[in-house]
């Protein structure tokens, strides 16, 4: 089913069928692996439209096609990893140009634009993206980008991204949306008007914690035309194996984003009550600051919850020694649950000050909940709770 063929169909059959259909001689229903790094001409320059594999492969082209059908979007571009692809997009730019990128974002993020871009001189500002007026406000005659993350990492704070998209765009100041947390299930940046969206796919999209890798997705046709320049001329290209699996993830999205919402609600409201439990941050809790803006552009709230336990580092470290069936690691939208710290692990790299400002305290951990059976996974939280 090719991309204009999957319009008329719904999110879990476009995840199912987008970009694949009956293969080759044998008619193979799943797309092979195409263990290839090239592939034969007739002629010089005559070939099938493959020539080289870190140019294009036929596993990557069906993992891009249905990715480009779930995010509503006309091309879509598989890079080796999230953070690869968002280098890739900043060799779009040039030195001198600056960013506007939210404050709170994952920390991979911030010392990829913070400590290596502005080696070739790109510019940034951190901010919170709240304020609409002030964001206008800084956008300066170099401005190029605002990078948006949101549901941000960790903290969850959620930006309009449909008012911000329209700004920018006015501004001729390209919107791009790192939509890694909600994954196109919840949220599709496109449809609100932003003209890219990324994602880790090493979360939900692959959803299975066994592939590193990122996907750039755009409705602009020259944007698109310059980052596959790109993705051939700087090579930072996914391998034929990972483009399968993640295919095969995409196939249930749709049904593991709706079970890891479920159990996330239901261990946001059993953290809420918790006497050890200081403060709980969930997009679904009407308690969160943006709830309102989240039900208007989210279809749901996503498997992520921060929290804050009363006292510091000694009751959060022991908190994270003793879960057992929240396995203490980085990274977050496997089907298995994930506990995490972030200011020793994911956001290490953020200064001191900045996570203070931010609110990444020696007291905040992060749960990816995962699909596991609800009931184990609060009973698993109960016991290290009361360990601490
Ligand atoms: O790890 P990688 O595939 O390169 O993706 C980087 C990345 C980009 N954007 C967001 C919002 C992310 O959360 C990440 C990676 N985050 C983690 C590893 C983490 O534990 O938060």
């Amino acid at each position: 089913m090719n991309n204009s063929e999957s319009k008329k169909f719904g999110f879990g059959t476009k995840a199912i069928h987008a970009g694949q259909s009956p293969h080759g001689d044998s008619a193979s229903v799943m797309t092979p692996i195409y263990q290839t790094s090239t592939y034969a001409q007739k002629s010089p320059g005559q070939h099938t439209g493959y020539e080289y594999a870190r140019t294009d492969n036929p596993t990557r082209t069906a993992y891009q096609e249905c990715v480009a059908a779930l995010e509503n979007g006309k091309h879509a571009l598989a890079f080796s990893s999230g953070l690869a692809t968002i280098d890739t997009l900043f060799h779009t730019l040039k030195s001198g140009d600056h960013i506007i990128c939210s404050d709170d974002v994952y920390g991979g993020t911030f010392r990829l634009f913070d400590k290596i871009l502005t080696r070739f001189k790109l510019e940034f500002t951190f901010m919170d993206l709240s304020d609409i007026a002030a964001v206008e406000k800084a956008i300066k005659p170099n401005t190029k980008m605002l990078w948006i993350e949101s549901p941000t990492n960790p903290m969850l704070k959620i930006f309009d991204i449909e008012a911000l998209a329209k700004m920018s765009r006015a501004k001729k100041v390209l919107s791009v949306v790192d939509n890694t947390f909600m994954s196109p299930y919840f949220q599709r940046p496109l449809d609100l008007g932003t003209d890219a969206v990324v994602h880790s796919i090493t979360k939900y999209m692959n959803g299975h914690s066994d592939v590193v890798g990122g996907v750039f997705i755009t409705n602009d046709t020259k944007l698109h035309e310059e980052m596959k320049y790109l993705q051939n001329a700087v090579g930072a290209v996914p391998a034929p194996q990972d483009c399968f699996l993640v295919m095969r993830g995409l196939k249930t999205l749709h049904i593991r984003m709706k079970q890891h919402q479920e159990n996330a609600i239901e261990i946001a409201n059993f953290l809420v009550k918790h006497p050890k439990v200081e403060k709980v941050i969930y997009p679904g809790l009407e308690s969160h600051p943006q709830h309102a803006l989240a039900k208007k552009q989210m279809t749901g709230f996503g498997g992520m919850i921060s929290f804050t336990i009363k006292g510091g580092l000694t009751e959060s470290r022991k908190l994270l020694e003793t879960t057992k069936l929240f396995t203490l690691a980085e990274s977050l939208g496997g089907v298995e649950s994930l506990i995490e710290h972030p200011a020793i692990m994911t956001h290490a790299s953020v200064p001191l000050e900045n996570r203070q400002k931010l609110g990444i305290s020696d007291n905040l951990v992060r749960i990816s909940v995962g699909i596991e059976d609800v009931q184990d996974l609060i009973e698993d939280l109960k016991n290290a709770l009361s360990a601490v």
